[in-house]
């Protein structure tokens, strides 16, 4: 019997040369830095509720060496495996203040990759799913070495080249899209391989399923307390459920699957919306519409949003067309 085992390097170099006949190989070996990255920071997520236990106090392990968290182990381990691909030529992360230039291919290096190595961590303790997020967009090369950094990070996210998450969920998935498509790979951990298990998702167009965290309701602008009133009384058809877990990737992963709406919008204590652009919101926002959904900060398409910082804030609204269009019809009349 022959298996049906496609992994996800496969698949983008089968995408690639359906799409670009001549490509490089480079975007796969790219995404291979990823995808290697995420397999030790799973490995290192479900083993994370043992390091008590390892002889590891709050400080240090066995050895004196200080523990360090999980979110830094992430965040290094993704620099080190995106750093030596060789065509990354500035990384930004949700963990540094600044980009990172990798030296050797700043002249050269046609990709810049922007990630939140954990999102949600602090949901680690309690054993909630936790993901890392990631962004993928295209530079000019620069000869002279001298062009502003930043520059080249913050771009608007409809330049992204590509985007994706690994949700560490009851098992580590990868989704990505590169504009063909959102495509799912489930970890194997027997063999040590993403496999492809979710070929091109598409988010039903309505769902039944709300999230956001109702404690802040009480601070939502209006309109977005009368949609939520909305959903509730059953004017859109159907019976709506709540469910918000607290970790972006996870609320999202399960609106691409199922639908529905997720919301996180300005608050009393994040009037600009809490989320960050580049590296929560753009990759969302980017699947989700190549999955066939929506997303917006309640004015325009989050991916039209042109950056002014590395770490700034948005509110974030993404689902199916029916909820967001519904919300965005709301907002328009407030
Ligand atoms: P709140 C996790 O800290 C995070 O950045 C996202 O993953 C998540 O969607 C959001 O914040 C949760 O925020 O204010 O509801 O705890």
């Amino acid at each position: 019997m022959t298996l049906q085992l496609l992994t996800v390097q496969q698949h983008i170099l089968e995408e690639q040369r359906r799409r670009y006949p001549d490509a490089s190989g480079e975007f796969s070996w790219l995404l291979s830095g990823i995808t290697l990255a995420t397999k030790i920071v799973a490995a290192q997520v479900r083993r994370a509720g043992l390091a008590g236990i390892l002889g590891v106090t709050r400080e240090t392990n066995v050895q004196g060496e200080t523990v360090q968290k999980l979110d830094v182990i992430a965040n290094q381990t993704l620099l080190q495996f995106l750093g030596n691909r060789g065509n990354v030529a500035i990384m930004a992360s949700e963990e540094n203040e600044d980009p990172v230039i990798v030296e050797r291919d700043r002249k050269l290096g046609k990709y810049v990759v922007v990630f939140d190595p954990l999102d949600g961590s602090s949901n680690i303790d309690v054993n909630v799913s936790v993901g890392t997020i990631f962004s993928i967009l295209r530079r000019e090369q620069d000869p002279t070495g001298k062009r502003d950094v930043l520059a080249d990070v913050l771009q608007p996210g409809y330049r992204q080249v590509a985007a994706g998450y690994v949700v560490y969920g009851s098992s580590t998935m990868l989704v990505y899209a590169a504009g063909s498509g959102v495509h799912g790979f489930t970890l194997d951990p027997s063999i040590g391989a993403y496999l492809l298990s979710h070929e091109n998702m598409r988010m039903p167009a309505q769902g039944t399923i709300y999230s956001c965290n109702e404690a802040n309701s009480e601070g939502f602008p209006a309109a977005y307390q009368r949609f939520l009133h909305h959903l509730r009384s059953g004017a859109l058809g159907r019976k709506y459920s709540s469910r918000y877990i607290g970790s972006l990737v996870a609320d999202f992963h399960r609106t691409l699957l199922k639908g529905g709406i997720f919301l996180y919008p300005p608050t009393a204590s994040h009037p600009k919306g809490k989320l960050r652009l580049l590296y929560e919101a753009n990759p969302i926002a980017y699947l989700a519409e190549q999955a066939g959904g929506l997303a917006t900060d309640g004015r325009g398409r989050i991916l039209d949003i042109v950056p002014t910082s590395l770490h700034q804030r948005t509110p974030l609204l993404v689902g199916g067309e029916e909820e967001v269009e519904t919300l965005m019809d709301m907002l328009a009349k407030d």
